[in-house]
């Protein structure tokens, strides 16, 4: 059976990560797997969301440990270059909307993967931990730029020092995700989401992913000359002419 099941419909992808008796945590296969299922949502010009969710109680619960104590394991360094760091880059440098459903528990890399996509929404029930210090490591899979971003310098110094868990409601009022659902509409409601990002305008919303993220590395000046070139080819694109002039004749 497949660890990372896809399937498309009404132009969203959806990707499950699936080993639910391991809390989704990553192995190899997994991993790649979902390198695989990113790459297929770049090509595919049908897609125009992706939504990245767990099987069973848990998002992920990040590496998977006991795969680190096999003799065939590739060491650490690889671990990160070779399936972390492209699963951060392909999201991040994809050209549509990602949005993480955190079903459950997101731990250690599974977290920080969630933290990397466009908008990451959450059941009620669940929660984040940053896990790595637990176990003597420093966060990675992007954590140590995103979470200081997102919740401030302090506070993910404290979470990831502290390994401390929050719930889906804190995460929610410190910025750490956008918004948390009831678990009886998590579902619907996270389809909700999906179905009106496939219906806008596919244009505007990639260039709004790259223009945030250029502003990560940009002064001022230069993220206003970014905006304007990006909004010169929104502006150019056939979605654009559409929308004003049904705007118009409204
Ligand atoms: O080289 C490198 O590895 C660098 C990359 C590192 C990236 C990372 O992600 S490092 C961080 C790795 N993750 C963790 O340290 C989290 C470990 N898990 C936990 O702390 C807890 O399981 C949770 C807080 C996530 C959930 O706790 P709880 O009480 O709800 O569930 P549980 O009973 O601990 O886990 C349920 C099962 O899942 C259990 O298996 P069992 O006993 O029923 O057969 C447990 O062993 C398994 N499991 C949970 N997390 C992992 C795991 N198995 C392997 N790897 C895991 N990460």
């Amino acid at each position: 059976m497949s660890s990372t099941p896809f399937n498309v419909a009404d132009h969203v992808a959806r990707i499950t990560l699936n080993r639910p008796e391991k809390l989704n945590a990553f192995n190899r296969e997994m991993a790649l797997e979902l390198q695989s299922r990113l790459d297929s949502c770049a090509r595919d010009a049908s897609i125009k969301v992706v939504l990245i969710t767990g099987a069973g109680r848990a998002f992920s619960a990040g590496q998977d440990l006991s795969e680190i104590c096999n003799a065939e394991n590739p060491g650490i360094g690889k671990i990160l270059s070779e399936l972390y760091n492209p699963i951060i880059h392909k999201i991040t440098s994809l050209n549509k909307p990602v949005v993480a459903a955190i079903n459950g528990i997101a731990a250690g890399a599974g977290a920080n993967i969630a933290l990397s996509c466009d908008i990451c929404v959450a059941s009620k029930s669940a929660s984040f931990i940053q896990a790595f210090s637990k176990i003597g490591l420093i966060p990675d899979s992007g954590g140590t730029f995103f979470l200081p971003r997102l919740v401030g310098w302090q506070k993910a110094s404290a979470l990831m020092m502290l390994s401390e868990k929050v719930t889906a409601a804190e995460a929610m009022q410190m910025g750490m995700i956008y918004k948390f659902f009831e678990d009886e509409v998590f579902e619907s409601s996270v389809n909700e989401i999906c179905i009106q990002l496939a219906n806008m305008p596919a244009t505007g919303l990639a260039y709004t992913k790259r223009a945030l993220q250029a502003s990560f590395h940009n002064s001022l000046h230069n993220q206003l000359i970014e905006e304007d070139e990006l909004q010169q080819q929104a502006a150019g694109s056939p979605e654009f002419a559409q929308r004003v002039r049904a705007f118009v004749k409204k």
